[in-house]
């Protein structure tokens, strides 16, 4: 018989018991003005289980050495450790290879890697990136840079007017030609929440000849990712979001792609010879690893993929489901809601307004009650534009949250227009 009880959830496959879960994570056993703590900021940050933490303890009083370079054995294990890490995040995503996944502080710096390495050198006047109106701060401005560099043009696949949160495809066809050279696009919006049609919009640049960069730094740590089924480019996420470190992220990239492209830092590690006169590069993936490497964030990443293996990304992905059900139901049903986006493949995250109240003062009245909520632009300024609106409140929720929380949002929302209305 199908046990469902509220905290907790049961597919054909898996279950993941919630209450064991979050007993996991330090953090979420805090307390705030007498209520426990319900994070529900997960697009921005995700907390940390005690096996990352300790995975770190273990890495500085163990084993703290430089990688790469030296013969002792503490530097060997940091060195190995480092290199499985590697290992743990390439199989992860399904990459053919290790050396195809390249460390960076994060998606933002591996967005920034491709438009230096790749776009600086490979883009000239009359080529065209097509990014879209729905992107992060994060994939608009390297973009911006570029072109400013090279002569090449900027162009946006449009958000659906009105604005339900998904892309008006239609207008790929339109954008989409020879002259597009990269099509670099977010996976999931962490606005909407909006799972994009990604498989189908690699075929169509693959059909022009163009490359295609997936932004997945809100769809990697929650559901299975295989870069080699959707045959990307480049794919980039951040290890924060995923249970992991700040300080961490990752680019993947074909391996053609990555020997073509120069190096975007300079500096130990990267190269093979230095002379006065001129250098040669390392191989990938240390050749992108310039200077001593972010080595216990990546360990304490490597530390985090295996904890969300445990769990399982399908039964991770089951249980927001039927949090992110449970939410938009609770939301329709609570006075002056205003809920964006209805694309019908979501991610857990929901951006809303509430009639006569701002972002920031509702956000301000919930953490009273100890629930964390972000307020804001959410780093996607022309999606706010399209929204018309300054911004919006956003709940986003991961393995460890609990139906009992979202009730307690609504409850806080009903409770701040008992206040503010
Ligand atoms: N791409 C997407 C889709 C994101 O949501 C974010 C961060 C980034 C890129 C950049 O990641 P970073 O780790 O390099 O900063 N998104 C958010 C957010 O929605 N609230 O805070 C950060």
């Amino acid at each position: 018989m199908l046990k469902t009880v509220k905290n907790s959830v049961k597919n054909d496959s898996n279950f993941i018991d919630v209450e064991k879960v979050r007993r996991d994570f330090p953090l979420l056993q805090n307390h705030y003005n007498g209520r426990p703590i319900a994070f529900l900021d997960n697009a921005a940050t995700t907390q940390k289980p005690q096996v990352v933490l300790d995975k770190l303890n273990e890495f500085y009083t163990q084993y703290n050495a430089n990688v790469h370079r030296a013969i002792y054995h503490i530097g060997e294990q940091a060195t190995r450790e480092y290199e499985d890490a590697r290992k743990k995040v390439s199989d992860f995503i399904n990459a053919p290879d290790p050396s195809t996944i390249i460390f960076t502080r994060g998606a933002t710096e591996a967005i920034n890697l491709v438009a230096y390495s790749w776009g600086r050198h490979n883009l000239s006047p009359g080529d065209e990136i097509l990014i879209t109106e729905m992107e992060h701060h994060s994939n608009i401005i390297p973009w911006q840079l570029a072109v400013k560099d090279t002569g090449a043009t900027l162009r946006y696949i449009p958000l659906h007017l009105p604005v339900d949160g998904t892309l008006d495809l239609q207008s790929l066809e339109v954008n989409l030609t020879n002259r597009t050279k990269l099509v670099a696009i977010v996976h999931q919006s962490n606005v909407f929440g909006t799972i994009n049609p990604v498989k189908k919009i690699i075929k169509a640049a693959q059909s022009v000849g163009a490359l295609v960069l997936l932004d997945s730094a809100q769809s990697v740590p929650h559901s299975k990712v295989d870069v080699q089924a959707l045959d990307c480019d480049f794919l980039v996420f951040s290890g924060h979001k995923m249970m992991g470190p700040s300080g961490v992220g990752v680019l993947y990239a074909k391996e053609t792609l990555l020997n073509s492209m120069e190096p975007f830092m300079g500096g130990g590690e990267m190269i093979s010879t230095v002379s006065m006169e001129y250098s040669t590069w390392n191989d990938i993936p240390w050749k992108f690893e310039a200077g001593t490497p972010n080595i216990a964030q990546a360990i304490g990443l490597g530390a985090a993929v295996d904890y969300l293996n445990e769990l399982n990304m399908e039964s991770i992905h089951a249980h927001e489901n039927e949090l992110m059900d449970y939410a938009s139901d609770m939301l329709k049903n609570t006075p002056r809601v205003i809920l964006y986006g209805n694309g019908s493949k979501r991610g857990a995250i929901i951006s809303f307004n509430v009639e006569g109240i701002h972002p920031h003062d509702l956000a301000q009245i919930l953490d009273q009650d100890g629930i964390a909520v972000r307020a804001g632009h959410h780093c996607a300024q022309p999606i706010m534009k399209r929204l018309n609106v300054p911004a919006t409140t956003r709940a986003s929720f991961y393995v460890y949250n609990t139906k009992d929380e979202i009730d307690r949002l609504c409850e806080g929302i009903e409770k701040a227009i008992n206040l503010l209305c």
